[in-house]
């Protein structure tokens, strides 16, 4: 079995711990061959993601729960948690008469989630001299020296954090000594927010491109992550752990509510069945996917 150590970073509200959460719902969406789930790329990849340990299992099931009650209230996370999961992919080989075989690849992740403000604490307000904070940066830093995959979330919808990865990155990566990643993630979070509130929304985003589009944001940035990383490939994407709704392609975020942790889909008078239904995840396998196995899907990689 292929152990994997993957870590999560980002700044604060960035999306990094909803991502977690929504793992395992996505792979059972996926996975249901009654439900046409296509919204995680190439529908020909057969994946699982199996909860191992109680932070992972926790964060799973709130996720599960909140959604039927059509919020999504995640709190900033105040510690580091060591989220481990088994992710197993198998990949379509063509064979050279006719045919597929598949090859597996089995992970297991260890994510480490911690509040973006240990790393990211320049802008938006987070002490970086907070005690508590350093602590947290100093655990996340040592998983950092030993991990394979580096997943880097931004979100879509935040141009200053544009500057907290200007200010902040170079500092961690420094602090790591060494470049201990094989392949790294850039991923723009909350990208339903991205495209109008409207009917088939989904597929102006599926026409975007994600690395323009994290060039735009983050160019310089990419260039100091090459000048360390030197031969490992930048791949990014979309994802978004709200997702469509399923038929309509619309958003499935209510414009109208005030907090960001409401859905559109999950109506007064449903049934349970339509409400769980309703919930779609668009895109959060393929970063790993991509970083067990080194598909990429429709992750682009930036010239
Ligand atoms: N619309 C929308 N909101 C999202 C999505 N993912 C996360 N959010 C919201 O963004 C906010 C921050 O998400 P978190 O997952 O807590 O972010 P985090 O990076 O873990 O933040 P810290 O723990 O503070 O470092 C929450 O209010 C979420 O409800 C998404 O896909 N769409
Ligand atoms: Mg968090």
């Amino acid at each position: 079995m292929a152990e994997s150590k993957v870590v999560i970073v980002g700044p604060s509200k960035s999306g990094k711990t909803c991502y977690l959460s929504t793992l395992a719902v996505a792979g059972w969406k996926r996975a249901a061959a009654s439900e046409s789930y296509s919204n995680d790329g190439s529908s020909d990849l057969r994946c699982v993601v199996k909860p191992i340990n109680q932070a992972m299992q926790d964060l799973s099931k709130n996720a599960q729960k909140i959604v039927i009650e059509g919020r999504f209230p995640i709190n900033a996370t105040m510690q580091v948690s060591n989220c481990e999961f088994d992710f197993e992919v198998e990949v379509p080989r063509r064979k050279f008469l006719g045919g597929n075989a598949w090859v597996k690849h089995h992970s297991h992740v260890h994510a480490i989630d911690g509040p973006g403000g240990s790393i990211f604490g320049t802008i938006g307000g987070v002490a970086t001299v907070d005690e508590r904070l350093k602590e947290y940066r100093e655990q996340l830093v040592s998983h950092a020296k030993v991990a394979d995959g580096l997943l880097l979330c931004i979100d879509a919808t935040d141009e200053e954090s544009a500057g907290a990865y200007f200010i902040d990155l170079p500092d961690l990566i420094q602090e790591l000594e060494h470049w201990p990643f094989k392949r790294l993630v850039i991923l723009l979070t909350k990208a339903e927010k991205l495209v109008p509130h409207e009917l088939g929304a989904i597929d102006q985003l599926k026409s975007m491109s994600a690395a323009k589009y994290v060039t735009y944001l983050i160019g310089p940035t990419l260039g100091m992550l090459r000048s360390y990383g030197a031969d490992v490939p930048i791949a990014c994407g979309w994802c978004s752990a709200f997702g469509f709704v399923p038929g309509e392609g619309t958003p499935n975020y209510n414009p109208q509510s005030e907090e960001d942790d409401q859905l559109l889909s999950v109506l007064p008078g449903m049934t349970m069945p339509q409400k769980i239904r309703s919930w779609e995840p668009f895109r959060m396998l393929e970063p790993l996917i991509y970083l067990a196995s080194g598909e990429r899907g429709s992750l682009e990689l930036i010239e």
